[in-house]
């Protein structure tokens, strides 16, 4: 018989247990993500969850109390964080409304979809496969309310409520008095400001879906907190005079090691007479507040879900559309591939889950185009082939482990000098800044952001950095190869295979800008005129 001490005792007894730990998960993981366990395991409904899908317009990830903003006020996602799973390294691919709805939507990269301001309307035969139209042809009630924030080609927005069982979307931004939208103005009197107006139009849903007797997919896709800073009065009373801390990269000061081309953007260029340097403390409160406002909503939700009976099969996911910059390193806006301006909160929360995961927190690589694969997984509906998005429901059970290793980040909107692609690691980002016209070299960036999430150190060119450099250069050449191979025809992203190439030179693609600048597009403008029209539009 062989004696053990007791310290190895001790490792040999935490070996075990680990194993029965592992051992365990595995057989909940299979239970949880097979879709055989559905006659085994789950009852009927168990196995077709409700989904609420919530979305707000240009919320920041630091912009939530439960990601470690003490001068936000929101209990209601701090609570469905606590009760579910918090993801700390959540990207929009494309930042910016029109193109990150879009991938929620489709799963796919911008290129792949081609939607974006002066690229053009999704395609409908993209819309055909979105989520919802799959989880309806499954046999889910399906609604959606809010900004919905694309139309499908030739100016088609009434196209999309027949896609739907339940409908309460507007065109273009929306507004924020309930009133002047026109598919929930009859909440106006109760609710004039419009994010607890879609927490009331949340709550007929419910009741209607729950009359249908199918499973449902509803989708909120809030207004707030994209600007106009107009929040609900009762909202913004709650701050009172409160002031706030900015970052420790904030201001332009903060951004003087940023490439040159990153100056050029509409988020430099607008932040020297913004809000955010005019007087932070009354810009951060009014984004804050309306914050604060679709934070009620879903307190109004997840009430309703306990009125009806529902919220033990319920799955709720929150996110953004997009981060903001909120006057990091000098800039206002999103679009730009820095942490505060791609990154947003997402929490996931599944009830059907056991207490032991819930406040989890998970740090894996995770991107708007996950939306559609990990909805699809619980209602498990298949996902076309080849999305580029992933399904997060493993993590869910295991938040230790990890769906991809690399997320490609695009800009391809707004002024060209300040368009770039990166591509992210758990660790490492990679910016490349193409733009080499107007005396601007083109930039390489890398951060560090296991050590520096603020990024304030660019490690390019430094030697004791060159291998992973070159890792993150591979990483983002195949992503280059991704676009030659798969842009979608007739929305202007093939010639990003070249314009954002590493080893294009500058004469080769000089001429490509020039045809984008000056060749007429269907709508009989050129696609600067076009961008500059968008511009104005998203601007509002
Ligand atoms: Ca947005």
């Amino acid at each position: 018989m062989i004696r053990v001490s007791g310290y190895f005792r001790m490792e040999i007894d935490q070996k075990y247990n680990a194993y029965l730990r592992s051992v365990s998960l595995f057989l909940a993981a299979m239970a949880y993500l097979s879709p055989s366990c559905a006659e085994s395991l789950c009852s009927a409904d168990e196995s077709r969850p409700n989904i609420i899908f919530l979305l707000s317009d240009d919320q920041t990830i630091g912009a939530v109390g439960c990601y470690g903003n003490s001068g936000i006020i929101t209990p209601h996602l701090d609570q469905l964080a606590a009760e579910g799973v918090r993801f700390t390294n959540h990207y929009n691919t494309t930042s910016i409304c029109m193109a990150s709805r879009a991938s929620v939507m489709t799963g796919l990269y911008e290129y792949r979809h081609g939607c974006n301001f002066s690229h053009g309307d999704l395609e409908r035969r993209f819309m055909d496969q979105a989520y919802p139209v799959l989880l309806r042809q499954a046999g889910y009630f399906t609604g959606s309310a809010g900004k919905i924030g694309f139309v499908l080609q030739k100016n088609d927005f009434e196209g999309l409520a027949p896609m739907f069982d339940m409908w309460g979307g507007g065109p273009g931004q929306t507004f924020y008095e309930t009133a002047k939208n026109e598919a929930i103005a009859k909440y106006a009197e109760q609710y004039p400001h419009c994010s607890r107006a879609y927490g009331a139009w949340a709550l007929d849903f419910l009741k209607e879906a729950k009359a249908s007797g199918k499973p449902f997919c509803m989708n909120i896709s809030f207004k707030a907190p994209h600007k106009p800073s107009t929040p609900d009065p009762i909202d913004l009373e709650l701050y009172g005079r409160r002031t706030f801390t900015p970052p420790p990269n904030y201001g332009a000061e903060n951004g003087s090691h940023l490439s040159l081309q990153s100056k050029t953007s509409r988020a430099a260029t607008s932040f020297e007479d913004g809000d955010w340097k005019q007087d932070y403390d009354k810009r951060a409160r009014n984004y804050y507040a309306l914050i604060t406002g679709v934070d009620a909503a879903v307190g109004m939700i997840r009430e309703g879900l306990q009125r009806e009976g529902l919220a033990d099969n319920t799955v709720i996911i929150f996110t953004s559309d997009n981060g903001y910059n909120c006057g990091a390193h000098g800039f206002s806006d999103k679009v730009l591939p820095y942490e505060e301006g791609s990154k947003s909160p997402l929490i996931i929360y599944d009830p059907r889950l056991s207490k032991q995961h819930a406040g989890a927190v998970c740090d894996a690589l995770t991107g708007n185009v996950d939306m559609a694969a990990t909805i699809c997984s619980f209602a498990r509906v298949s996902t076309p082939e080849a999305i580029d998005g992933r399904d997060l429901r493993p993590l869910l059970l295991d938040p230790e482990s990890q769906v991809r290793d690399a997320l490609p980040l695009f800009n391809f909107w707004g002024i060209e000098s300040a368009q770039s692609m990166a591509v992210m690691t758990q660790r490492w980002k990679y910016v490349y800044w193409y733009f080499g016209g107007n005396d601007l070299q083109p930039t390489e960036e890398l951060f560090n952001l296991s050590n520096d999430r603020f990024e304030m150190a660019n490690r390019a060119s430094q030697l004791n950095y060159a291998s992973d450099l070159a890792l993150m250069r591979q990483l983002y050449d195949s992503e280059i190869e991704s676009i030659r191979a798969k842009a979608v025809d007739d929305h202007g992203h093939r010639p990003y295979a070249i314009l954002f190439s590493r080893i294009a030179s500058w004469d080769q693609k000089a001429p490509l800008l020039k045809d984008l600048n000056t060749q007429e597009n269907e709508e009989g403008g050129t696609p600067r005129l076009r961008r500059r029209k968008a511009e104005a539009t998203e601007r509002r």
